[in-house]
């Protein structure tokens, strides 16, 4: 339990990062007539939920921003962010849009179109303020262009084909400039041929980052697409026309167990933005922290706004900030709610067998008409999950996948894992291994 003495040394620390100390001082000032009990207690579960969303602990820290004129690079899991030159005080990025080939996962790659190589594209980050050009050479099959998704800007820099401007022709290139107007999580895809060139992974962050560096200051700051894909088991390519039955999902176009892992150190402040431009809607659920909504693609929620969460719905075609403090070590899972989005490659049109008995001489039978019939599910789908080895079609992914110290963890799609640890040197975020639990902290199974 933290002390009044530590709190008020927190909400001293505070002050330094300015917004927070308002709130801060002024419940622990208005509680200061109150008997001991109340002191203690009131500040601390109240005032800094208000800012972080989670109760201080002997993590909690106050980030160090940039300095000035700098930001604190995104993380892109299973990505980068594009690098730019200046030229004549512009900052020019280039953007080739092509067919790409992505592994979703070990076993399984995809014909894809992406930019750069990469599916989503290399996440574009610059500064409120900054002049950008963005050259966008157009190699794939059809005519393109590209919506800066979120974004103030002159009407004929928008990227709406036929609307707002020509299409880039096949092999040609097409200069969009114009000034960042706020800071905030936009995307970008094609306004053209839409359906087909979002299904094949047309999309990428841009990210606009505040001019003053302190404002929204993070340890770690992660940028995560949320998409789907309708990849038929033994093909490589997405059908296009899917409006609902998606049968893979994806974080930054990989799905567990191909996802990257999350490192953060205890105390860090960290933010995920999540942007969605698949065809459903995604509760994007963390574990083990209370977390607040910072932002939507529309820019800040002021402070007052905030309420703590821990599934933040992302909608189509919507960015959202979620951020918080990693107060807690451990192992924390991050995925969708949706059940199925959080499972690879699988058939929807199944009948469901628990509780029906396939023993005796069933399979030999079946076998005899279908010989690649297999009697399963009679209890659930577990059982799937602790066959090694179980034949798969070419070029898919299994169901339920990835093996934690503990067994199988029967995962797959939009999901990864917070690795939160105490003792990671500044900067060094490589995966940490898997959570050592202090003992007897870890649930125990009795015989009965
Ligand atoms: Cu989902």
């Amino acid at each position: 339990m933290t002390s009044r003495r530590s709190f008020l040394s927190l909400s001293g620390t505070m002050a330094a990062a300015g917004a927070a100390i308002g709130i801060a001082k002024a419940s622990a000032q208005g509680h200061a007539g109150h008997g001991p009990a109340a002191a203690d207690q009131e500040p601390q579960r109240r005032s800094p939920q208000l800012t972080t969303g989670t109760a201080p602990s002997a993590h909690t820290r106050v980030p160090r921003p940039p300095a000035d004129g700098a930001f604190r690079p995104v993380v892109t899991p299973n990505g980068s962010s594009l690098p730019w030159i200046m030229k004549d005080g512009v900052k020019e990025f280039r953007l080739v849009a092509q067919p790409v080939k992505r592994e979703f996962a070990p076993g399984m790659v995809v014909n894809a179109w992406g930019y750069n190589g990469m599916t989503p594209g290399p996440t574009i980050e610059a500064v409120e303020g900054d002049r950008v050009r963005i050259l966008v050479k157009n190699e794939v099959p059809e005519w393109t262009t590209i919506h800066w998704h979120g974004m103030r800007l002159p009407n004929g820099m928008d990227g709406v084909g036929g609307l707002t401007q020509l299409h880039i022709p096949v092999g040609k290139t097409g200069v969009y400039e114009f000034t960042l107007e706020d800071p905030a999580t936009y995307m970008y895809h094609p306004h053209a041929d839409e359906m087909v060139q979002m299904a094949m992974g047309l999309m990428g962050f841009f990210i606009v980052h505040p001019r003053n560096p302190a404002t929204r200051a993070v340890d770690r700051d992660f940028a995560i697409m949320l998409h789907a894909w309708d990849v038929k088991p033994g093909t490589a390519t997405p059908n296009v026309a899917t409006m609902l039955d998606f049968n893979i999902w994806t974080f930054n176009s990989r799905a567990f167990p191909g996802t990257d892992i999350l490192a953060v150190r205890a105390g860090d402040r960290v933010r995920i933005r999540l942007a969605n431009l698949s065809m459903t809607s995604h509760p994007v659920h963390l574990h083990g922290h209370h977390m607040l909504q910072t932002a939507t693609d529309g820019g800040t929620v002021p402070e007052g706004g905030r309420w703590p969460m821990n599934t933040v719905n992302v909608p189509v075609g919507s960015t959202v900030d979620v951020e918080w403090i990693a107060d807690r070590p451990g192992d924390w899972a991050l995925h969708c709610h949706k059940a199925h989005h959080a499972m690879n490659a699988m058939a929807h049109d199944l009948p469901n067998f628990i509780g029906v008995s396939q023993g005796g001489d069933l399979q030999r039978r079946v076998n005899a008409l279908l010989p690649q019939y297999m009697a399963m599910g009679s209890s659930g789908m577990a059982e799937m999950s602790q066959m090694d080895g179980m034949p798969l079609p070419p070029n898919t992914l299994p169901m339920l996948s990835g093996k934690g110290p503990f067994g199988p963890m029967e995962m797959g799609g939009m999901f990864t894992v917070v690795k939160v640890r105490e003792g990671l040197a500044p900067g060094d975020y490589r995966d940490p291994g898997w959570y050592r639990h202090p003992p007897g902290t870890v649930m125990r199974v009795l015989d009965a």
